[in-house]
C-alpha cells in the first residue's frame, strides 16, 4: 500500500486539463480538437468511476466512457511505448514533450493522471485519504489506477500508425521484454493493427558505461519478434540506437562510447 488520493486531485486535474489544451504541455497537439474537450466533463467521468467504490472493485471497462471522451488523435510515426520503469525517464527524454515522439503521458488522458494517487471507498466522503493500493496490490491491471492504465494503453496503442518505437533497457531483470504481466504486452502490442502500423523499431538501450544484457537475439526479445511475425507486423531491431545514445551522452559525456567528436579543438 501506498499513500491516499491527492488532497488537491481535482484541482491538479482541471489545472492539468486547461494547460494541456492551451498547448503549453504538448506543443504539437491538435488545438482544434482539444477545444472540444470540457475538463469539469472529463473529471466527472473519471472521479466517478472510483468514488464511494472499493479501490481494488474497480475494473477496466469501468474506465472507458473517460478514456473515449478523453482520446485525441495521435499523429502517424510518433508513437512510443516502453515495457518496465527502468527506460522510463530515457523515453520522456527522447520525447521531447511530444515534439519527437508521443508516450501516452503526452496524450491528453495520460498526461492528466500521470504521478497521482487516487482511490475511492464506499464510505463518505467516497475517496480514501489514507492509503490507496499499489502497483499490481488489486491484482494485475485492477483496481482503480492500474485498471486506467490498462484500459488508457489500449487506446493509445489501437491508434498506433506508420513507425512506431518500443523501448526496452538491455539490462531489465527478467528479461527486456516480459510478455505475461506487462501492460505493454497485454494492452500495447495486443492492440495494434498490423494495416495501419507499418514497422516497429524495437529500440535496446543500455546504460552508458554499463555492460549490455539482452540483444536483438536474445530470447525475451526473439518472444516479442515472434509476436510481431505473428501478427504480421514489421519490425527492426536496434541495439543502442544513435539516436538514443546521442541523448543519453547529453549528460554522460566523459563515458567512452561518447567520444564521437573525433577532432576535438585543442588550443595550443
Ligand atoms: N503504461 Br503510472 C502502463 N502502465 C503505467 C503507465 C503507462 N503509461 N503509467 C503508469 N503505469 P511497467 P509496462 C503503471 O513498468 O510494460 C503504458 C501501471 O498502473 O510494468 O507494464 C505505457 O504506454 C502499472 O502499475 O510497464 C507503456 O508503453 C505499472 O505502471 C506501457 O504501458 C506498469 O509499469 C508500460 O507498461
Amino acid at each position: 500500500s501506498d499513500n491516499g488520493t491527492d488532497i488537491d486531485l481535482r484541482e491538479i486535474f482541471i489545472g492539468r486539463c486547461a494547460d494541456f489544451k492551451a498547448g503549453r504541455v504538448n506543443p504539437t497537439v491538435d488545438l482544434n480538437e482539444l477545444r472540444m474537450k470540457n475538463c469539469t466533463h472529463l473529471w466527472n467521468l473519471f472521479h466517478s468511476t472510483f468514488k464511494y467504490r472499493e479501490a481494488c472493485n474497480v475494473t477496466r471497462p469501468m474506465y472507458k466512457e473517460f478514456v473515449a471522451e478523453a482520446a485525441i488523435t495521435i499523429p502517424s510515426n510518433k508513437s512510443a511505448f516502453w515495457d518496465g520503469w527502468t527506460i522510463y525517464d530515457t523515453v520522456h527524454s527522447y520525447a521531447k514533450e511530444g515534439r519527437r515522439s508521443w508516450s501516452l503521458e503526452y496524450t491528453l488522458m495520460g498526461y492528466l493522471i500521470n504521478n497521482l494517487k487516487f482511490c475511492g471507498q464506499e464510505e463518505e466522503p467516497g475517496l480514501r485519504y489514507d492509503s490507496c493500493p499499489g502497483p499490481d496490490e488489486c491484482g494485475f491491471a485492477k483496481g482503480c489506477a492500474d485498471a486506467f492504465w490498462a484500459e488508457a494503453s489500449i487506446n493509445f496503442a489501437k491508434q498506433a500508425k506508420g513507425q512506431v518505437r518500443v523501448f526496452f533497457d538491455s539490462n531489465r531483470e527478467g528479461g527486456a521484454f516480459h510478455n505475461n504481466n506487462s501492460y505493454f504486452a497485454q494492452y500495447e502490442l495486443i492492440n495494434m493493427d498490423p494495416d495501419v502500423v507499418e514497422n516497429v523499431n524495437i529500440y535496446l538501450v543500455t546504460e552508458l558505461e554499463t555492460k549490455s544484457g539482452d540483444n536483438c537475439t536474445s530470447p525475451s526479445i526473439q518472444e516479442l519478434i515472434g509476436i510481431l511475425k505473428e501478427k504480421n507486423i514489421r519490425y527492426t531491431c536496434y541495439e543502442q540506437p544513435r539516436d538514443v545514445l546521442h541523448l543519453l551522452c547529453i549528460d554522460g559525456n566523459e563515458s567512452d562510447e561518447c567520444i564521437l567528436q573525433k577532432d576535438a579543438l585543442v588550443s595550443p
